[in-house]
């Protein structure tokens, strides 16, 4: 049984499958900045790899034909700066179930919810600094080699474009650590890609091989799994080629709680919270609610985050103080991100058959979360 590795988690993780195990964040993890290691969510194709630290062994292959390298853990710890970032990771297929319920659709994939998202913080080398030790010209790289591949000791793999990795700014690294400590099987051990800002099937745990390539990997989870189709097109007519896979991702925002302010003599008073978060590092810059099913709008409190990192690579959480409005009205979330790109408002023109991205205005009727 492949599976008898595989650690024990948190009871209070939301599974939505045991093996391979998928399992959202609950609300505690999605109401902190930092989501605790153990209630991180989990999104696994295989069972967890156990791999010994004195074995493991990241090999590198430049691409152009000379001897790879290869790196210790500890080398990755120590022959090189490390650095610290606060980083989202966000499953493509978050909010897939609100994306099935909006459209009347049913989309392929895990039914997840608004957590098949966290928060964490990240501490490893650059990996373009390992990159330029294995003697690649980062400064001015060949022209033809235009993807970074990861493979996973699991067999997954993805590759992301060069410019993402070679710019110092872009943060991408080789993360040893979660949350200041070293990092748990379910998460990675004992290294994983983090490229912050891009959708989280390209931070590939487990990492045991990087390769510089002229074309993007040829794995499923490059050319199929991950890829927006128009609400038209099925499974049937589709042409695999025709959408580029996710790398980038859109401005998302959930609704988390919707709760009696305790903070609030009038009984009357409601709070509601959640996150707002958009890919390629792009702040969130206003979150607007409504809580009469859209007649009118006020803006949520943005909490004043550290982020770390040369962008915003983390979401951000929102409050919102309130009367509390009759049980049946609906509660409404989109955030707008520091290009202005905001969320569509429903799910019909927006939906597709593989279910990603799903990021239409989230509405929640006050009697079901209250
Ligand atoms: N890396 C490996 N090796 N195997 C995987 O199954 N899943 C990917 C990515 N990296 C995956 C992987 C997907 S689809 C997601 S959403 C994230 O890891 C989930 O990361 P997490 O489990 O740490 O939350
Ligand atoms: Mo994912």
């Amino acid at each position: 049984d492949p599976f008898s590795g595989d650690p024990i988690r948190d009871s209070s993780l939301v599974v939505l499958t045991d093996r391979p195990c998928n399992a959202e964040s609950p609300m505690s993890g999605l109401t902190s900045f930092i989501t605790s290691t153990a209630l991180f969510y989990v999104r696994h194709h295989f069972w967890v790899p156990q791999i010994a630290k004195e074995s493991y062994k990241m090999t590198i292959d430049i691409g152009d034909g000379s001897d790879e390298k290869t790196y210790t853990l500890r080398d990755l710890q120590t022959k090189f700066p490390q650095h610290t970032i606060t980083a989202t990771l966000q499953c493509s297929g978050n909010r897939r179930a609100h994306m099935n319920e909006g459209s009347g659709r049913d989309a392929s994939g895990l039914k997840w919810g608004a957590g098949a998202i966290s928060n964490a913080e990240w501490r490893g080398p650059l990996l373009r600094d390992v990159l330029a030790d294995a003697g690649f010209d980062v400064d001015s790289p060949p022209g033809d080699l235009q993807h970074v591949e990861f493979y996973g000791e699991d067999t997954y793999s993805t590759s992301v474009p060069i410019d993402k990795v070679l710019d110092p700014r872009q943060d991408v690294l080789l993360a040893c650590e979660m949350n200041g400590e070293t990092l748990t099987g379910d998460h990675g051990y004992p290294v994983r890609a983090l490229v912050p800002g891009n959708t989280a099937a390209r931070s590939v745990k487990w990492v045991n091989r990087i390769s510089l390539l002229e074309d993007e990997s040829q794995s499923q989870w490059q050319q199929r799994d991950y890829k927006g189709f128009g609400p038209n097109e099925t499974r049937d007519t589709i042409d695999w080629d025709s959408a580029p896979c996710i790398q980038d991702t859109p401005v998302q925002s959930a609704i988390t709680t919707i709760r009696p302010d305790q903070n609030n003599d009038r009984s009357d008073s409601m709070v509601v919270e959640g996150y707002a978060f958009s890919g390629g590092g792009r702040k969130i810059v206003r979150v607007d609610v409504s809580i009469d099913n859209g007649k009118t709008w006020t803006q949520a409190k943005i909490e004043p985050h550290k982020h770390l990192g040369h962008k915003t690579w983390s979401w951000s959480l929102w409050t919102h103080r309130c009367r509390r409005p009759p049980a049946d009205s609906c509660v409404i979330v989109k955030a707008v991100d520091e290009a202005y790109n905001s969320q569509p408002d429903s799910f019909g023109p927006i939906w597709n058959f593989r279910g990603v991205l799903a990021n239409a205005w989230h509405r929640v009727r006050i009697d079901k979360l209250f």
